[in-house]
């Protein structure tokens, strides 16, 4: 017989820093959206992931309680999905060792992010670095979740997993784990950084004036935006026009990842506006969607408490779910529970 999964959703962020743009609209903001959808949805905060680079151990609590104030302010409800950090559930770092038995040296060689992260420096970068998609596959099967919405840059990691499951079940002659699908679409699924079309916005890049911060204020982003590299042309008539025009073509998904309209949609809006008119409709746009959340997180973030206890709470709800899969796991693998 074979198994049939629930329709979950399980979907992490670092706290390896304040949250940016590119973590709203290519994870969050549609975590909120998959919520009411007939999934059961669990949201995490991966700070077993962070510390694959250093962390000061006095800011990573705090970056953690703010990426969950980031997640609860843009609308995650606690009470119908799961949300908690995943250190606080001790079943990921047990899956993820089982895990490292199962993929292969040369599957994590082909990693790009690897690549793109250790730079010419592999050899001095943490092991935990090299391995994070193992913890990555093991985040996600432990819930058996289905689905995983994350921005393009991930894509590789889900499926990765997918080989890391599709592996497991033959080598043991299961049906145990699911194949899960990436779920990547709309403009939001690669947010460039605002110096650098070529570079995804990421939260630890050099520059602050590269990303926009959830926590910025109305005066930052606009400058921020103002000061964003482009091209001197202006906007094109249509969105073929925007064809290897890195910069602006990422100004263009922004606006409409932030409003939910289409890039073309965008285009008929502003149909060869050149940059003094967009930029600054671009920033208030981004102030109107932006300002509400970042209140509210600041709000929440002055009650450590509160965030704390949402936290606790969503680890004991993810633990019912996540222990029973890693018992299972290790009857499968042979190893003895006496
Ligand atoms: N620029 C982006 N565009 C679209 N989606 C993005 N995500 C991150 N940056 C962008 C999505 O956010 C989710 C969580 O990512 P993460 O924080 O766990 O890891 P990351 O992708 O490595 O994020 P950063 O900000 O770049 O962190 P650092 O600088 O510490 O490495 C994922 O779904 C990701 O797709």
């Amino acid at each position: 017989m074979t198994q049939t999964f629930t329709p979950r959703v399980f979907s992490g962020i670092k706290p390896s820093g304040g949250l940016q743009l590119g973590n709203y609209l290519g994870a969050i903001k549609r975590w909120v959206d998959m919520q009411g959808k007939g999934f059961e949805n669990i949201y995490c905060v991966v700070d077993l992931h962070a510390i694959t680079v250093w962390q000061d151990p006095r800011e990573l609590k705090d970056a953690t309680r703010e990426v969950a104030a980031g997640m609860l302010a843009s609308g995650i409800d606690p009470t119908t999905s799961i949300l908690f950090n995943q250190s606080q559930v001790p079943e990921h770092a047990e899956l993820a060792w089982i895990f490292n038995c199962v993929a292969r040296v040369g599957w994590m060689n082909r990693m790009t992010q690897f690549k793109d992260k250790a730079g010419s420096n592999a050899e001095a970068v943490s092991l935990g670095l090299y391995a994070y998609p193992a913890l990555m596959a093991a985040d996600i099967l432990l819930y058996h979740a289905t689905h995983v919405p994350v921005g393009e840059d991930q894509k590789q990691h889900v499926e990765l997993t997918r080989d890391i499951a599709t592996k497991f079940n033959h080598d043991f002659k299961t049906d145990f784990f699911p194949l899960t699908e990436p779920v990547i679409e709309g403009p939001g699924m690669r947010v460039m950084n605002l110096r650098d079309g070529s570079r995804k916005m990421s939260k630890s890049g050099d520059s602050d004036m590269e990303r926009i911060n959830m926590t910025d204020d109305a005066d930052t982003i606009s400058k921020k935006f103002k000061k964003a590299k482009t091209d001197p042309a202006p906007l094109p008539e249509t969105v073929a026009g925007l064809k290897d025009r890195p910069e602006a073509r990422n100004l263009v998904d922004i606006y409409a990842s932030l409003s939910d309209m289409t890039p073309e949609q965008v285009i008929a809006q502003y149909p060869g506006a050149g940059w003094g008119t967009f930029k600054p409709a671009l920033a208030d746009l981004a102030v109107e969607k932006l300002a509400p959340i970042s209140t509210e997180m600041k709000r929440l973030m002055a009650d450590k408490g509160e965030i704390d206890l949402i936290l606790a709470k969503g680890a004991e709800r993810a633990r019912a779910i996540a222990a029973p899969i890693l018992r299972q796991t290790y009857d499968i693998v042979g190893l003895l529970r006496s």
